[in-house]
């Protein structure tokens, strides 16, 4: 694969090992061929590419960050490089591969027992079994705290009543990690519940009509008395913070993430800018369109840093702290979302077109700025880690 223009500026494939460049490039070469052919198809027609399951299993992408259990127990950089690839095919891509892995087996892997993880793990590694993670609901959101799911013990089983909203993957899941209070009244009762499909009272419809993420399913979970057996429980921590620690997980993946669609939009902007003429000369010729292609570059190559950075921290602590995954999250959306929108711009008409990358990751970002924390619930997490005075 030639390298682009930016790739030359950054020189960012030379502070990574031959182990990280062989993955970025397995991964390239998949988006390349296998997924840019249909984005806009799957974009165009709400539907996910579900029959690519199986190639992203093979590569070791599901659960990529997880040791054992037949995951490929990726380091961080890796894990965060191969995501930025997928993402420069589609948001949807990528968000499928964080819910299954960061997410949904995360949960499993982290708060599950030994015979959860055996049970589980190697068939959703294998894409098998898919998952979906349950923590939004129709009236709780930003605060997850505020949840109204319910379970109910009933002899050695539980009863679990409510629904959860915008939940990823959950139209065609095997198994869903729905987060739900024993007590009402008490957030720290917040516990895991492995639900799965076929279990009376268990319903996923899909939502349609998203402009934004159109190539992800995107469903609801309702739950009318659905009885889960004691064996299903994630007991290995409850409260909020267990699910705050897969998104830990998942956030740090979007951070990568996100500079993929930022960079899918900036190479199809410099090579429409240097075909497209207008008064006589491409229009790259122009003072004002280099004055953006160059803030555009120096932000993306400033975002492959902090990545950079704290992936290489990640992988020395094994874990970093919430604030500094909330920083890279909020900053790297931000920032692809202004790129794609400059981007849109620098394609004048044509940038509207499904033809073009460019509109289409434009509109993914405006969710992806939105879920695993808005960008707003993000610059309060680093207000309250800078001043220590929550102001949610
Ligand atoms: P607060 O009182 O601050 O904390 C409660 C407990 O949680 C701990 N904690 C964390 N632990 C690990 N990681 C984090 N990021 C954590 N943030 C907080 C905290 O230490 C405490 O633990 P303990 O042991 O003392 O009880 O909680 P709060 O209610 O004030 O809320 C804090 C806030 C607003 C930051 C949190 O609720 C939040 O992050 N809200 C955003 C909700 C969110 O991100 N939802 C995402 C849903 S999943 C999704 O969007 C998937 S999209 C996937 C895709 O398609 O790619
Ligand atoms: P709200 O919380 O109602 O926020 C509305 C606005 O108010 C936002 O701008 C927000 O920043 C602002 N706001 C809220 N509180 C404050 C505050 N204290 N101070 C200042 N401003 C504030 N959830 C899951 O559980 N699982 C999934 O798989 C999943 N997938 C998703 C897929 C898609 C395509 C989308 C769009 C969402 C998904 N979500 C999922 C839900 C997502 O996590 C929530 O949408 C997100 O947490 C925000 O919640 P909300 O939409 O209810 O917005």
């Amino acid at each position: 694969m030639t390298a682009t223009a930016l790739d030359t500026l950054s020189a960012f494939s030379s502070t990574l090992t031959d182990d990280e460049r062989l993955i970025r490039d397995s991964v390239r070469r998949f988006v390349r061929e296998r997924y840019l052919p249909i984005a806009a198809e799957c974009f165009d027609t709400e539907r996910f590419a579900r029959e690519l399951i199986p190639e992203l299993a093979a590569m070791g992408l599901l659960g990529a960050h997880i040791e054992g259990y037949d995951c490929a127990g990726m380091g961080a950089v890796a894990y965060g490089l191969a995501l930025q690839e997928l993402e420069f095919g589609d948001s949807a891509l990528r968000s499928f591969v964080s819910v299954q892995g960061a997410l949904a087996m995360h949960a499993i892997w982290a708060f599950g027992d030994d015979e959860q993880r055996e049970r589980f793990l190697p068939k959703m590694a294998a894409g098998e079994l898919i998952g979906c993670f349950g923590l939004t609901e129709p009236d709780s959101g930003s605060d997850p705290s505020s949840m109204r799911t319910h379970a109910a013990r009933d002899g050695s089983d539980y009863l679990l009543t409510g629904s959860k909203m915008w939940i990823t993957n959950a139209p065609f899941a095997d198994v869903a990690i729905v987060w739900a209070k024993l007590d009402a009244t008490d957030s720290q009762s917040i516990t895991g519940f492995i639900v799965e499909r076929g279990m009376p009272g268990f319903e996923t419809p899909t939502v349609h009509g998203k402009l934004s993420l159109r190539a992800s399913s995107t469903g609801e979970i309702v739950l009318d008395g659905c009885r889960v057996p004691e064996r299903n429980v994630l007991l290995g921590k409850t409260g909020l913070g267990a699910p705050l620690r897969c998104l830990d997980q998942a956030r740090f993946g979007i951070a990568w993430g996100a500079v993929g669609a930022a960079k899918a939009c900036f190479d199809a902007t410099i090579r429409y800018a240097g075909e497209r003429k207008q008064f006589g000369v491409p229009i790259a010729q122009k003072q004002l369109v280099q004055a953006e292609l160059a803030d555009m570059a120096t932000e993306i190559v400033k975002a492959d840093a902090l990545n950079l950075h704290f992936g290489r921290l990640k992988e020395r602590a094994s874990k970093l702290l919430p604030e500094q995954v909330a920083l890279c999250k909020r900053n790297n959306v931000a920032m692809a979302l202004d790129v794609a929108r400059r981007c849109r711009n620098l394609l004048g008409a044509n940038g509207i077109l499904l033809e073009y990358p460019v509109m289409r990751h434009m509109l993914n970002l405006e969710s992806v700025s939105t879920y695993e924390g808005t960008h707003q619930i993000h610059t309060l997490v680093l207000g309250k880690a800078l001043t220590g005075l929550p102001a949610f």
